[in-house]
């Protein structure tokens, strides 16, 4: 008879993932909103201050930044990201699709210009700058048939700010074992004597 070995079970790792938490307690938020199809951006605005207020947030955790179009956000993200008074942004814009090729510049560099953004300053920021071919398709994504991309990414960036802390300080669930590194951050004071 073969010998039994410890069967391996091939796929079957559950391994913990590490989350952010729906709480907007202690946390700030940034909002930039582009006043271009206002119409729509205050829909989405209010969709994503519901969800900060359904998480907890107060009317002082919120910093709330007005732009002139869609092609701005993303300038006003970066500074506001680097001025370390966010731990997320919500970026809400629309673009609607015209008869020149405005649509596809204004698309495109601004989605490109947010993931600089975020990516240089390491602050979270959820992208809800709607790009639409019509003004109805819009309006169904500002609060009617396809619910409202504000409040989405109000849960975004929600979850982001709680995540994101966890990740620096190593506190994943990967990181309990006993193989930890220390930190590598050099205390002022302590010179190693040569
Ligand atoms: N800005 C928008 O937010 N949405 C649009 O649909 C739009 N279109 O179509 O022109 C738009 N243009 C303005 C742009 O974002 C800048 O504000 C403008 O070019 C000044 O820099």
């Amino acid at each position: 008879m073969p010998e039994k070995t410890p069967e391996k079970s091939p796929g079957k790792l559950r391994p913990t993932a590490t989350q952010g938490e729906l709480s907007a307690t202690g946390l700030r938020f940034g909002i930039v909103v582009s006043r271009f199809n206002s119409f729509i951006t205050e829909r989405l605005l209010a969709g994503a201050l519901d969800a900060l207020q359904r998480a907890g947030a107060a009317e002082k955790q919120i910093e709330l930044v007005r732009v002139p179009g869609s092609l701005e956000i993303p300038v006003a993200a970066k500074k506001l990201g680097q001025s370390g008074r966010c731990d997320a942004i919500i970026c809400i814009g629309c673009v609607i699709r015209g008869e020149t090729s405005h649509f596809e510049h204004v698309s495109s560099e601004v989605a490109r210009g947010v993931q600089i953004a975020q990516l240089d300053t390491g602050v979270p920021m959820a992208f809800c700058v709607l790009t639409c071919e019509t003004l109805e398709q819009a309006i169904d994504r500002a609060g009617l048939k396809s619910g409202n991309k504000g409040f989405e990414a109000g849960l975004a960036a929600i979850e982001m700010a709680n995540l994101l802390p966890k990740l620096a300080d190593n506190r994943g669930s990967a990181s309990t074992n006993s193989r930890k590194s220390k930190p590598r951050i050099s205390r002022p004071g302590k010179r190693r004597e040569k």
